[in-house]
């Protein structure tokens, strides 16, 4: 299959058309209702980690504006005087409040504005031109992926200010028990990262072979159960589980538990969205930072899962469960923000994959042991900003997607990655271990 037939699936050039119109409707629909809140909210800066919210409305907005219509339409700046506002690399996240930000009603304006004419260009662009921002919808995909992650930001932005009333919740299906709490994953070489997912990211490519040696992972996300024993039992007070630089940072931060998590007695409160709640022992627990993930698998004998043997254990397909969209269904993971929270353990048995591990994809964003890097052979496409300037031994890599990740933005290949310390993401983790 080529590239472009991946995307076009039996739809034809007309029918991609059709869904990318779809889709920037939806993802837009999800941005103004994460921001639809009074002034003051949105100008705020909720915490010095994140941005006002108003400026990740404008700043979409201003990524579409450089992508599709100067880049594809060649379209004049709308605003060029406001493009420094909105470049990331120009001002870091605490310096944003202060900035002349366009205001809640003007960045909406201006958005809508971009949104017009992108819409123009969606019906005149050739989708099966050579050009790769063109060809298959590249630059459109960008854009809606874009918007996407942004939209997870701001629920990251909106949980972190505790105001409760603005974040809708939802029903999941419920947990099941665990079968076997391992899965053993044979030796053998698979195919890492894709050149055939159409709006796969230059970090996902290209394809190649890895050979793993046999290992166990766990079959499922680790609960706030068993982090639960891990709290109870001194973990956080024992520097044998902790990597020295781990161990200082919580030390410093005076960390003792996941983020939002309180003790009142015997009970373990946590804080979602504004509104505190017991902490469910069944669900993946979220809201920690890689160094608590790691130092909880050597508590427990085990270590997180590489990069590699994360993307092994999905079984080479496009989800798990194989290459049905997810998006349609709510059958085989906790995405979109169907509710805000993770799943049970066990809530998605039809999204196993074929080795039967579970909520791969969805609930809970996964770290692993890797440092985000270039695969062999990575080609930047199409600007250094989005990965490869964070290439390195600073970031490490998370797999499989949140609660609050949509659909159109994740993939058993795709790769996102943040600080070790960061835990205002919803992120959580699984183990593994090597075979003796
Ligand atoms: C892929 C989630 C790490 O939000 O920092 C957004 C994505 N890049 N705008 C981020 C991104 C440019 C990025 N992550
Ligand atoms: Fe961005």
């Amino acid at each position: 299959m080529t590239d472009l037939d991946a995307v076009l699936g039996n739809a034809g050039p007309t029918g991609l058309k059709e869904r990318i119109a779809a889709e920037l409707a939806a993802v837009r629909e999800r941005s103004l209702a994460y921001t639809d809140a009074d002034d003051d909210m949105l100008v705020r800066q909720h915490s010095p980690l994140m941005s006002p919210l108003v400026w990740d409305l404008a700043h979409v907005g201003n990524y579409e504006e450089l992508w599709v219509l100067r880049e594809v339409g060649g379209i004049e700046p709308l605003r060029p005087e406001i493009d420094h506002l909105y470049d990331a690399f120009k001002h870091p996240r605490k310096d944003r409040p202060s900035l002349p930000l366009l205001g809640p009603a003007e960045a909406r304006k201006y958005i809508s504005g971009v949104r017009g004419r992108v819409l123009d260009v969606l019906d005149m662009v050739d989708l099966a031109a050579p050009d790769p921002l063109r060809s298959g919808g590249y630059v459109f995909g960008l854009v809606l992926q874009h918007e996407h992650q942004h939209d997870e930001t701001m629920l990251a932005t909106l949980q972190l200010s505790r105001r409760p009333g603005l974040v809708r919740d939802g029903e999941l299906p419920p947990g099941r028990p665990a079968a076997e709490p391992e899965v053993h994953i044979p030796a053998g070489v698979f195919t890492m990262g894709t050149d055939t997912v159409a709006w796969a990211y230059d970090n996902e490519r290209p394809a190649h072979r890895i050979y793993l040696p046999g290992y166990w992972i766990d079959r499922r996300p680790v609960t706030n159960a068993a982090y639960l024993e891990f709290v109870e039992d001194g973990g956080y007070r024992d520097p044998r589980w902790w990597l020295p630089q781990g161990w200082e940072w919580a030390e410093r931060n005076g960390v003792e538990a996941p983020l939002y998590w309180t003790r009142d007695g015997d009970t373990w409160w946590r804080v979602r969205f504004g509104r505190e709640e017991p902490v469910p022992p069944d669900e993946p627990v979220q809201h920690v930072s890689w160094y608590e993930a790691d130092a909880y698998a050597r508590w427990a004998g085990k270590r997180l899962p590489t990069e590699a043997e994360w993307e092994k254990a999905c079984g080479g397909r496009t989800y798990p469960w194989g290459e049905a969209d997810p998006g349609h269904l709510g059958r085989w993971a906790n995405l979109g923000h169907r509710a805000a929270r993770p799943s049970p353990a066990g809530a998605f048995p039809d999204g196993a994959s074929p080795y039967g591990v579970e909520q791969l994809i969805g609930d809970v964003w996964e770290w692993t042991d890797s440092w985000f890097q270039p695969y062999p052979g990575y080609r930047c496409f199409p600007y250094e900003e989005y990965s490869k300037v964070f290439f390195g031994e600073t970031y490490r890599v998370l797999r499989g997607g949140s609660w609050a990740t949509h659909p159109s933005a994740v993939r058993t290949t795709f790769r996102n990655w943040d600080y070790p310390i960061r835990r205002q993401i919803f992120a959580g983790f699984r183990c593994a271990r090597s075979e003796e």
